[in-house]
């Protein structure tokens, strides 16, 4: 099957240029000059499909490195499976994700990456890899990661919160690092100092404040820029190059600049949530349905931050200057019915989490429209870095000879809006991001050259998605 992509606009984190793009079967073959023959040969006459993007982005597909597809968590699971979850990405513009194999204290790491491995088999519509979490640091678990790396799982994932579920102290922390340092693997972080939120908390719960918006105030700032110093100091110690995922505090910001000054090996992730949500916004949310509960829908770790204290602005302005290099979902979607509404009387009993997987590239495109970012980092945060982060790059996040036939056309002309049912696909009853208007459009997606959303149909099946065997992280020397 060959696939010519004629007169759009490639756009890859290096530039941007009037080409077409030749697909034989899984990858691209051709960059070429709008028009080009090869060596005298006519290359439309000799193609399966002629896709026309004039007018249109030609882009790397959008890979998220960070979902939780059907994770059990908070009482319950994750509403998206492999299925529905992958699925919705693709309608999105994502053709990659890299979930998380859960190891829960007293788990064996391997039995749980294999159970994972089952999970996600046949099921996926796009490709896909693991990281694995770490929840218990015992002696198995560091000879687990030299077997992972070999596996293609090549980043670790600690919690400094979540006591009794994933929490790690700092001398577990430490020897995971250690082992990270030897092996050439990344740690990534959930940077929150547990014990101070539990007992925030604990209080607020015994004071009678118990609506949603109370998540945001026992989470502070302080929590999270304490826990991302301790993490990075940690990092120094043990020499691991060390990746802050969900940073949401512009504290938290600065620790990661100050440590990069220095030349430490040290990343940061954002999400769109921290971009576009505050909690402001989770404050003054009201429905005939819930309430005030209604701000259940926006409880997640990190949590939301005020936008009064800039943070949202900070964030942004962060992804424009590289303080933070990439931004991934952390999908991790519930229902408000049989999920979210556990915690109606008590806000520590909603499960944390939000899902947007497929609003992703379209919410950082918008972005690109209001002058936040260029173009060329729309491309870079959402899938270049990520690949290179995660040991993809060349396969995954670039647009040349060689790599993977996983591009996306997409439309500044058209417009998406966002809302419950009608253009979303992922297993919840609500969207974050209801009312949001995004002015441009997925067109069509290709996931190694098969083309999976085309003029708004799914084309693709379960089982289309294969797994990544990813490298070390190709920013690591
Ligand atoms: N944060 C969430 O919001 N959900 C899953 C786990 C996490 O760290
Ligand atoms: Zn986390
Ligand atoms: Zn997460
Ligand atoms: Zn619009």
């Amino acid at each position: 099957m060959k696939t010519l992509i004629k007169n759009g606009t490639v756009v890859n984190s290096t530039g941007t240029a009037t080409a077409d793009v030749l697909i034989d079967g899984d990858t691209i073959a051709a960059v070429l000059a709008p028009g080009s023959t090869l060596l005298g040969f006519d290359i439309e006459r000799n193609v399966d499909t002629v896709i026309d993007a004039a007018g249109k982005y030609v882009i790397p597909g959008g890979i998220d490195a960070h979902t939780h597809m059907q994770m059990p968590f908070g009482g319950t699971e994750a509403s998206d499976t492999f299925e529905t979850g992958t699925r919705a990405a693709a309608w999105g513009g994502t053709t990659s994700i890299v979930d998380f194999v859960v190891q829960y204290a007293g788990e064996n790491v391997l039995d749980q990456y294999a159970a994972w491995q089952d999970k996600a088999r046949g099921e996926c519509a796009i490709d896909y890899g693991f990281h694995q979490i770490l929840s218990d640091v015992q002696d198995s678990s560091l000879v687990a990661m030299d077997e992972l790396v070999k596996e293609g799982v090549s980043s670790f994932k600690l919690f400094m919160a979540y006591k009794g579920v994933f929490l790690s102290d700092d001398g577990q922390i430490v020897k995971a690092m250690q082992k990270a340092s030897s092996n050439g693997s990344m740690i990534m972080m959930h940077a929150e100092n547990g014990s101070v939120i539990d007992l925030l908390v604990q209080q607020a719960i015994a004071a009678g404040n118990t609506s949603p918006y109370n998540h945001g105030l026992t989470r502070p700032w302080q929590a999270e820029e304490e826990a991302t110093h301790r993490a990075i100091m940690l990092a120094n110690l043990t020499g691991a190059p060390l990746y802050v995922v969900h940073v949401s505090a512009k504290q938290a910001v600065e620790q990661i600049a100050v440590a990069r000054d220095r030349g430490q090996n040290v990343f940061g992730e954002t999400c769109p949530q921290y971009l576009y949500l505050s909690l402001e916004d989770q404050l003054g949310a009201q429905s005939d349905e819930w309430g005030s509960f209604e701000g259940a829908k926006w409880v997640c770790s990190t949590p939301l931050r005020s936008k009064a204290e800039g943070h949202q602005h900070h964030m942004w302005q962060s992804l424009r200057t590289n303080d933070i290099q990439m931004v991934s979902t952390d999908h991790c979607p519930f229902c408000m019915k049989g999920q979210k509404d556990m915690g109606l009387t008590d806000f520590s009993k909603i499960p944390n989490g939000i899902g947007s997987v497929e609003h992703r590239m379209d919410l950082l495109y918008q972005g690109v429209v209001d002058k936040q970012i260029s173009l060329e980092r729309w491309v870079e945060v959402t899938s270049t870095t990520p690949a290179r982060m995660f040991g993809m790059y060349g396969q995954k996040g670039v647009i040349q000879p060689g790599a993977d036939g996983d591009v996306v056309i997409y439309d500044p002309n058209g417009h998406t809006s966002i809302g419950v049912g009608k253009t979303h696909h992922m297993n919840m009853d609500y969207s974050a991001y209801e009312g949001f208007e995004i002015d441009g459009h997925v067109d069509t997606v290709l996931s190694r050259g098969k083309v999976v959303i085309d003029d708004n149909q799914y084309l693709g099946a379960k089982g289309d998605g294969k797994y990544i065997k990813r490298g070390l992280s190709q920013y690591l020397i």
